[in-house]
């Protein structure tokens, strides 16, 4: 008396980690269907010794699914999140396609775990940048209340999938055979321009928005407010893409509503946080790097430091894998958490 389970976008770079967690954790699973576009369909996955092929997603496909992980892009679950609620699935929805509707709920389990019992038929999982960012800052909101969000991300190439990180491989190897780099993908596919990543830094992550801020930095934004419930609280971000693979790292400034905390306050709060790890000790260099933080299903806090000029501002900074709790392991918690309470 399992459940069935699909993950649409099985074969790409969050897909891939999805069924790698589900195969380590222990959710009651009966059946895993594993769908793809119909380029990738007809792939072979082990799961749990037993080979799974991929099978192209139809809106039939979701027949006797009880919940489907979509990770595929936008315009797939635009398409089949909908078909799949009509045959009775609950989908967690990894892109960005219904995160601001009013009626989905967007969730980080440590932050606002309760919002998902209000679903009807699809929970968003948040980007992967907001994720940790909201889990490192929500036990410090309810500690000393927070009045400003400033932000500065350090984001590894995989965030724009596996084909980013063929183009960063490529793009070092030209640069250390003296070749020209061809830039074909970031900063944003189908973008005017392509620049190389490799030796580099981007200050463009998504799309340009008519503000001046690009969709990567408006979601942080919007997102952060949606999960905190707190639709009036300053937040502003800049987002830059850096070449290594693996994890995101933040440089957060926040203004907190509660005077003469020190560094060590913070601390204290965050060491006793759900699914965060304080890693901050300057006089031995230990602070997270996104290395440190691979395949890690926590989000790691160092630096953490007081503004000299200002009592009520602090500097963090926070890394995680974008990947993992970025991504795949936020959607399976989601999951676990709609089975544990009965909230499907
Ligand atoms: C990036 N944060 O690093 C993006 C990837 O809205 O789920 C995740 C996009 C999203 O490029």
């Amino acid at each position: 008396n399992g459940y069935n389970l699909a993950v649409v976008g099985a074969t790409g770079a969050v897909g891939q980690k999805i069924v790698q967690l589900l195969e380590k954790k222990d959710l009651p699973i009966n059946d895993l269907k594993l769908l793809s576009s119909e380029r990738s369909a007809g792939k072979k996955i082990v799961f749990k010794n037993r080979e799974i092929t991929v099978e192209a997603a139809e809106p039939d496909s979701f027949e006797a699914v009880d919940i489907a992980l979509f990770s595929a892009g936008g315009s797939i679950s635009k398409r089949l999140a909908p078909e799949a609620v009509k045959r009775g699935t609950v989908v967690v929805d990894n892109t960005s396609a219904y995160r601001m509707d009013d009626d989905v709920p967007l969730v980080v389990p440590e932050v606002n775990e309760d919002d998902i019992k209000k679903h009807n038929g699809i929970i968003a999982n948040p980007n992967c940048s907001t994720i940790q960012m909201v889990a490192a800052l929500k036990p410090l909101h309810e500690a000393y209340g927070l009045s400003r969000i400033i932000v500065s991300t350090y984001q590894a190439v995989s965030g724009a999938g596996n084909s980013a990180n063929e183009e960063l491989k490529n793009q070092s190897k030209q640069f250390l055979n003296n070749e020209e780099m061809t830039a074909e993908l970031l900063p944003v596919k189908g973008d005017k321009k392509h620049y190389p990543i490799a030796f580099n830094a981007l200050p463009q992550i998504d799309v340009f928005q008519e503000n001046g801020y690009t969709f990567e930095e408006m979601k942080m934004i919007n997102e952060s407010k949606k999960i905190l419930h707190l639709p009036e609280l300053p937040v502003s971000a800049t987002c830059v893409r850096l070449p290594f693979f693996q994890s995101h790292a933040e440089s957060v400034y926040v203004d907190v509503d509660k005077d003469g905390l020190s560094a060590s306050d913070l601390q204290d709060v965050l060491r006793n946080a759900e699914g965060v790890i304080v890693e901050d000790d300057p006089a031995n260099q230990v602070y997270p790097t996104p290395l440190s933080a691979m395949n890690k299903e926590e989000v790691f806090v160092g630096r953490i430091r007081k503004d000299m000029d200002h009592d009520n501002g602090f500097h963090l900074w926070i890394v995680s894998d974008n990947l993992i709790k970025g991504a795949a392991w936020n959607t399976i918690q989601i999951a676990e958490r709609l089975i544990e309470n009965k909230w499907l």
